[in-house]
């Protein structure tokens, strides 16, 4: 029986903190889908392909991972490549209820189990949203981001 597990986000892009989860979980699993779930009523400053462009080269020295997007319910993406469980980072309290409430949902849709790996504390106040505001306004995230990402923050910020 081949163990399978997916992590999923937007990842608008992926950051050292989502890198740290998806390693890890790469370790748990046999086959580990990272999985770009497409938001309509949010744009994003990264188009899908893009997003998962950057994912595969900061991924690619983990043979078992796989990254894809999917348009529609994460449950249905599960059913759909036969995953049982899925990998989420718990940064802080304030985390919580929000991933406690999806976990839920999830597990009453389709009996999907949610594990939760504890945030490594470095990147405990990281997120997507505040490497995109901090580089918009130029301030250094060099630290927060794998070197490619960091080259496509600039070169998409510099185009706007
Ligand atoms: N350290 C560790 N982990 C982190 C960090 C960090 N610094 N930052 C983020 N993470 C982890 C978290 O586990 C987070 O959940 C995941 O990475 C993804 O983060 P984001 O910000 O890229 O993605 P979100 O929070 O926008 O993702 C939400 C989903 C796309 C997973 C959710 O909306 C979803 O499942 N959507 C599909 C539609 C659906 O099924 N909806 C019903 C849900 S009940």
């Amino acid at each position: 029986q081949v163990r399978r597990a997916v992590c999923p986000g937007s990842f608008d892009p992926i950051t050292n903190g989502h890198l740290d989860i998806i390693a890890r979980a790469s370790r748990l699993y046999d086959e580990v889908y990272v999985a770009v779930m497409v938001n309509k009523s949010k744009k994003g400053l990264f188009e899908i392909d893009e997003r998962i462009d950057l994912i595969r080269q900061v991924t690619g020295e983990y043979a078992n991972v796989r990254v894809e997007s999917f348009h529609g319910l994460l449950v249905d993406y599960c059913k759909q490549r036969d995953i049982p469980a899925i990998v989420k980072g718990l940064r802080a309290v304030s985390d919580f209820d929000y991933e406690l409430q999806m976990a839920q949902m999830n597990n009453g849709l389709s009996g999907v189990e949610t594990l939760f790996v504890p945030t490594n504390p470095t990147y405990s106040f990281l997120s997507s949203s505040l490497v995109k505001e901090v580089a918009a306004w130029g301030g250094d995230v060099s630290h927060l981001v794998p070197p490619q990402v960091l080259d496509a923050l600039t070169r998409k910020l510099r185009k706007d």
